[in-house]
C-alpha cells in the first residue's frame, strides 16, 4: 500500500506563533506510526512546515497514495482538515483519509466530516498497523468495527470502536522510522541548537494539572523506555542535539541514573534538552549535575506563575520556592533554563509588572510568557466552557485570550505584548560570561545556529511585540468564521494551499 503521512504547516505561517521560530521539532508521531508498517508498505512523510505550499497536491498527484494520514494538535485543526480535504478532492474515493493526534483524540466530534474516513483515538501504533493490514488486504473501508481505537463514519453518524488499550511496554514498539525524514535533515532545531533529533522516552505524567491534558490522554498511566533503548536511539542519531519529547522527563531518579550510566559507558557525546518540573530539580541537585556532565544542556519547565495561590489553583502541586531555587540551581550548573509563564485573562496592570519583575529576578535564559487558556480536553476547559469567546481552534495557541479579560482588550494585549522587552534583563543576566566559559564545547556546537536564531528571533519579536497583531487576529478570524461556515473555511484554506 502507498501511504503518505503529513505534518501540517501552522495556520498562516509567519503570523504570531512560536512555531518555526523557536522550536521546530521532528514530526515524532509520524515516524512512530510509520515504523509499524514500513517494511511491508511504501511510506513517505511530508513535512509541510518545510515544503513549498504546492508540495501537497504535487505529491498527491505523483505518488498517488492509497492512504493519507495527518497528525493534529489543536492549533493545527484547520490545516490538518485542509490536507485531508485536498487529498479527497484530488484522489477521490481511492484514498483513505485518516486523522490522529491530541486534538482529534480529545474532541473527535469536531472532525466529523465526509472527507475524513477515520480518526485514530489515542496512541497510534497498533491502531494504525491494524487499519493498514485491514485496508491492504481488501477489507471494507467502511467496516472498521473490529479495530480498536477508531472513530469512523458509518452512515450519517460517527461510530466509536472499542477503546485501544495503552498497556504495551514502550520497548516493544519499533524505533521511529526517522530515516523517512532524510529529506529534511538538518532543519529541525530548538533556538540555536540546529540539527536536532527528537526521542520520546516516556508517555504520560503522574501529575494532574488542570490546564494540561497529557495525563488524561494517557489515562493517568506513565510508561518508560528502558535506559538501554534510549541510549541505543541516541547512538543512532547523527545529529549533535537531541530533544527528549517527554512532557515530564524529570521523574524516577533511578531511571535517570541508569541513563547516565549508559551514556558514560558508551561515551555518547550528545547535547540534550528536556522538559521537567522544578521540584525534581531542587530535590535532585547531584543528579542534575551528573546529567549536565552527560550532555544535558537545557531544561524547559512550566514555572507558570510568580504567585503561590495561582500555582495552587492550577493544581500544579509545586511551590514558588521550588521555582526560585530551581532557576538558581540550573544557572549555577550552566544549564539553559526555558521557563514558561502564564499571563491570566483576569490580570490587572500591576500583575503583568510583577510577573515580568519576577522573571528578571529568576534570570531565566529563555523566558516565554503565554496566555492561560482552557485547552480542549482539560479540566480547565470543562470548567470554563461557558465563558469561551470562541471555539475556533486557531486561537488555542496560548497567545490569545479566549475568555473575557478583566482589563479592556486593547490594554490587556498592550501589557501582554510587552513581555519580550520587559524580560530582556533575564536573558542577559542568565547568559553570563561565566556560563559561556563553563560550557565551551556547547558554545562551539551552537555557534552555527546562533546567527540563524538571532534572525528568526528578531522576526518573532516584531510579531509578538505588536499588540495590533493580536487584535487583528481576533477581528479577522472571528469575523471570518462568523461569515463563513466551517466547511467553507476549510475549503478556502485547501484552495489557498493548492494555488499559492
Ligand atoms: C514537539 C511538540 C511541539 C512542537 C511541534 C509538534 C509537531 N507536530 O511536530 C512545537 C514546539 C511547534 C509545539 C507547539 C505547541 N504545542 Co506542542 N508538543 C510537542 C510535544 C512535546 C511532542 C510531540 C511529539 O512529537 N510527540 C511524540 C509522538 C509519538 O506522540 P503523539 O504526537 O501524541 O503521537 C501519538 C498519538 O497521538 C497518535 N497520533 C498522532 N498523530 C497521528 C496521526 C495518525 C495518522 C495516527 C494514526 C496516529 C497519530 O499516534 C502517535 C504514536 O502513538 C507534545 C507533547 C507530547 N507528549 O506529545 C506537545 C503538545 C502536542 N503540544 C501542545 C501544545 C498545547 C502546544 C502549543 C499550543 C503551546 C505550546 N506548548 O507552546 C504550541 C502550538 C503551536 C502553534 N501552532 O501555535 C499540547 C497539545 C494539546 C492539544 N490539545 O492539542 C501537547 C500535547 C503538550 C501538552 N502537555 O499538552 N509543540
Ligand atoms: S503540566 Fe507538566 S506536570 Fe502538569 S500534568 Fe502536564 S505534563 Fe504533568
Amino acid at each position: 500500500m502507498r501511504i503518505l503521512l503529513v505534518q501540517p504547516a501552522p495556520f498562516e505561517c509567519g503570523r504570531i506563533g512560536l512555531e518555526n521560530a523557536l522550536w521546530m521539532s521532528e514530526p515524532g508521531a509520524l515516524t512512530a506510526i510509520a515504523a509499524c508498517v514500513e517494511g511491508e508498505h511504501e511510506v513517505r512523510i511530508l513535512d509541510m512546515r518545510l515544503e513549498e505550499a504546492d508540495a501537497l497536491p504535487r505529491v498527491l498527484a505523483s505518488f498517488r497514495p492509497e492512504l493519507v494520514g495527518v497528525t493534529c494538535m489543536t492549533t493545527d485543526a484547520y490545516q490538518a482538515q485542509a490536507v485531508l480535504h485536498c487529498a479527497k478532492s484530488i484522489l477521490g474515493e481511492q484514498v483513505f483519509t485518516l486523522l490522529g493526534g491530541h486534538h482529534p483524540t480529545l474532541v473527535p466530534g469536531e472532525h466529523d466530516h465526509e472527507y475524513i474516513d477515520a480518526i485514530c483515538i489515542g496512541e497510534g501504533e497498533d491502531t494504525f498497523a491494524e487499519l493498514v493490514t485491514h485496508l491492504s488486504s481488501g477489507g471494507d473501508p467502511k467496516a472498521l468495527h473490529a479495530i480498536d481505537g477508531l472513530a469512523f463514519r458509518s452512515g450519517e453518524a460517527q461510530t466509536l470502536t472499542n477503546k485501544r488499550s495503552q498497556a504495551r511496554e514502550l520497548d516493544t514498539f519499533p524505533a521511529p522510522a526517522r530515516h523517512l525524514l532524510d529529506a529534511y535533515k538538518g532543519q529541525y532545531f530548538f533556538a540555536s541548537a540546529m540539527n536536532m533529533a527528537a526521542i520520546q522516552t516516556s508517555r504520560g505524567c503522574a501529575f494532574d494539572c488542570n490546564f494540561c491534558a497529557i495525563w488524561e490522554f494517557y489515562e493517568k498511566k506513565v510508561r518508560f523506555l528502558s535506559s538501554k533503548a534510549i541510549a541505543d536511539r541516541m547512538e543512532e542519531c547523527e545529529e549533535p542535539f537531541i530533544f527528549f519529547l517527554d512532557d515530564n522527563f524529570l521523574t524516577r531518579p533511578k531511571r535517570l541514573e541508569e541513563l547516565c550510566d549508559e551514556i558514560e559507558s558508551r561515551n555518547i557525546k550528545k547535547f540534550w534538552m528536556i522538559q521537567g518540573r522544578t521540584d525534581f530539580v531542587v530535590e535532585n541537585p547531584e543528579l542534575m549535575k551528573r546529567m549536565r556532565d552527560c550532555g544535558l544542556m537545557m531544561v524547559l519547565s512550566g514555572f507558570e506563575t510568580n504567585d503561590a495561590g495561582t500555582l495552587e489553583s492550577l493544581k500544579k502541586d509545586n511551590t514558588r520556592e521550588n521555582n526560585l531555587k530551581a532557576a538558581e540551581l540550573l544557572n549555577d550548573l550552566s544549564i539553559i533554563t526555558t521557563g514558561i509563564f502564564m499571563a491570566h485573562p483576569d490580570f490587572e496592570a500591576q500583575d503583568f509588572e510583577d510577573l515580568y519583575e519576577a522573571i528578571n529576578e529568576m534570570k531565566i535564559t529563555i523566558p516565554l510568557v503565554v496566555i492561560h487558556m482552557p485547552l480542549p480536553g482539560t479540566q480547565s476547559w470543562r470548567e470554563n466552557k461557558d465563558k469561551l469567546l470562541t471555539t475556533d481552534a486557531r486561537f488555542f495557541d496560548l497567545l490569545h485570550a479566549v475568555v473575557p479579560t478583566r482589563l479592556p482588550r486593547r490594554e490587556f494585549y498592550e501589557r501582554y505584548a510587552a513581555w519580550n522587552e520587559k524580560t530582556e534583563a533575564s536573558i542577559d543576566s542568565s547568559l553570563s560570561l561565566r556560563f559561556i566559559a563553563r560550557r565551551p564545547r556547547l558554545m562551539m556546537a551552537m555557534r552555527h545556529g546562533m546567527k540563524l536564531f538571532t534572525e528568526r528571533r528578531e522576526v518573532l519579536r516584531m510579531a509578538l511585540n505588536d499588540p495590533e497583531n493580536y487584535l487583528r487576529d481576533e477581528d479577522e478570524i472571528i469575523g471570518a468564521s462568523q461569515a463563513a461556515s466551517a466547511e467553507e473555511l476549510v475549503e478556502a484554506l485547501a484552495t489557498e494551499g493548492v494555488t499559492a
